[in-house]
């Protein structure tokens, strides 16, 4: 389901329930979360799909380490409505930001190394963007420089004047890393006004990694792992 029209990460990861809730004025009928709970097959002709109050997507979207990815949909649900409503969707996401910095460099020399990582959503209803617009929900760029004098190896009288100097040791880089991990959930409010029938709600992720160095290193990965969107409508 969602692993098949996305890429970026391994497939067979996802574990989705997807389940359309709380139909209005029948509380008895609230489906328990179970996995695999599906209910997507009937959706796309609308036919099946009863008027709800709310509509919810639960699921592992499983995104690992991943330097870019383009807008792709990481969550969908669907919701119909009886009249023009506001619709109120919470995406929420696990978003974890990998950044690592290197410096390396002897002789008194400056060395700076810049990590960076940003996740950005946006909300498509029926294809167009809710409000709004696209969100950073995690982002951080790290830099680190430092100006070292480097290891000394050895040092010989190569012209033989009798002194050494500076310039007759043989030095190696000195080197100092930074690497900062971090995971949290994130959540943001979009809205959209709708009109009646049956609305596709796409929830999409984007990833997107920089580094840049002179003589170090640099590594930036992005992660997301759990998702949940509840989908609510309002007259307003
Ligand atoms: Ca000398």
């Amino acid at each position: 389901m969602i692993a098949s029209r996305t890429r970026g990460w391994t497939p067979g990861i996802a574990s989705v329930v997807l389940l359309t809730a709380v139909a209005a004025g029948c509380g008895a009928e609230d489906p328990a979360l179970t996995a695999n709970d599906t209910v997507t097959d009937n959706l796309s002709s609308g036919g099946g799909v009863p008027s709800t109050k709310a509509s919810a997507f639960f699921g592992d979207i499983a995104i690992l380490n991943s330097t870019d990815l383009a807008f792709t949909t990481v969550m969908t649900t669907q919701i119909k409505t009886s009249n023009r409503k506001t619709l109120f969707i919470n995406p929420s996401l696990e978003c974890g930001l990998f950044t690592q910095t290197t410096v390396r460099s002897k002789n008194g020399n400056k060395d700076t190394s810049t990590a960076s990582a940003t996740i950005q959503m946006q909300v498509l209803v029926d294809g167009v963007a809710a409000q709004p617009g696209v969100v950073i929900y995690c982002s951080r760029t790290q830099q680190l420089s430092a100006t070292l004098g480097g290891i000394l190896q050895s040092c010989t009288d190569a012209n033989g004047d009798g002194t050494i100097t500076a310039g007759e040791c043989l030095l190696t880089d000195e080197e100092i890393s930074l690497l900062l991990s971090t995971m949290d959930a994130a959540s943001f409010n979009f809205g959209a006004g709708v009109g009646t029938g049956v609305h596709t709600i796409a929830v999409q992720a984007k990833i997107s990694t920089s580094t840049s160095v002179q003589t170090g290193s640099a590594e930036a990965f992005a992660t997301i792992g759990k998702g949940a969107v509840v989908v609510t409508e309002q007259r307003l």
